[in-house]
């Protein structure tokens, strides 16, 4: 009964504490670190916030737009191969427009809302950023330059843009579109899986001939090959044959250790017969010495 009361117990901390969904949190108590950087403890920063000063170029707010972006693998789901995505792959504002963006992140992960390219002058590193660790929101203001152009918007969390989370955003007519944005861009670099088509099914008549012709090929093989006793083990066995009386008669009556030891001295006398020999080769060699001219 006590071990049934403990795993109770256990059962129900972990399952409402460790493993439980984290709680949706709105992120609006931040701390200002200045530049337009703005953080929080809970995973929460915004990044390049600018919500007065007017880019150059730009006589007056031309317009106050807001804007709510989500975040998650759920939108990723009508684009076949991707993980991650925002609910909307494309933007479009007016010059000059102060925009609000809330980004709500509806993933236990952390994700991004990363815009780059603008002014560096304005926006630290050319970057609007918003970040959100686990379910939650948060909110950041910026004001576009007067130029039309395609800017980027991705996740920049290893590997999130490159499952799918990424955006264009047209300030006026844009610069064109940018690759590989989900449902809007055909991909750089396309799916191909022309050279990856496995071989067709062999049918048993056709591997029953295959592996005769092989059983040919290798028997074919065997024969070329050299012959079991080569000349070798020929000139070996027939020189034991030769040595072996000679041996018996020389060790006739010995005991084991002297066996052992005249072995011992014939190979010693071996040895040296072949170190003269080598020696006198190379004095042979080396014994090339300049031969005087005839003196005329
Ligand atoms: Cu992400």
């Amino acid at each position: 009964m006590q071990k049934l009361l403990l795993t109770a117990v256990l059962a129900f901390t972990f399952s409402s504490s460790a493993f439980a969904e984290k709680e949706f949190m709105d992120h609006t108590n931040l701390m200002n670190h200045g530049d337009g950087h703005l953080m929080d403890m809970d995973g929460g920063m915004v990044m390049g916030q600018n919500t007065d000063i007017l880019p150059g170029g730009c006589d007056k707010i031309a317009a106050t737009e807001e804007i709510t972006v989500h975040a998650g693998h759920k939108y990723s789901k009508k684009f076949p191969g991707r993980v991650f995505a925002f609910d909307q792959q494309e933007y479009q504002f007016e010059p000059c427009t102060k925009l609000t963006v809330h980004f709500v992140n509806d993933d236990s992960i952390r994700h991004q809302w990363m815009m780059h390219g603008l002014p560096k002058y304005l926006y630290p590193k050319g970057m609007f950023h918003l970040e959100v660790t686990g379910p939650g929101k948060i909110s950041g203001t910026l004001i576009f330059p007067p130029n039309d152009k395609t800017y980027l918007v991705h996740c920049d969390i290893s590997q999130h843009m490159e499952k799918g989370m990424k955006s264009q955003l047209k300030i006026g007519k844009g610069s064109g579109d940018l690759p590989s944005i989900p449902g809007v861009s055909a991909n750089v670099i396309q799916d191909d899986y022309s050279n990856s088509i496995p071989e067709p099914v062999v049918s048993p008549k056709d591997l029953a001939a295959k592996k005769k012709q092989m059983a040919v090929q290798s028997a074919a093989l065997a024969a070329d090959s050299e012959p079991a006793v080569s000349g070798l083990v020929i000139i070996g066995l027939a020189a034991g044959l030769l040595l072996a009386p000679l041996l018996v008669r020389r060790f006739k009556g010995m005991g084991a250790g002297e066996i052992v030891s005249s072995i011992f001295e014939m190979l010693a006398q071996l040895i040296g017969l072949v170190v003269k020999l080598i020696t006198s080769l190379i004095s042979l060699v080396s014994s090339k010495k300049s031969v005087e001219l005839p003196k005329k």
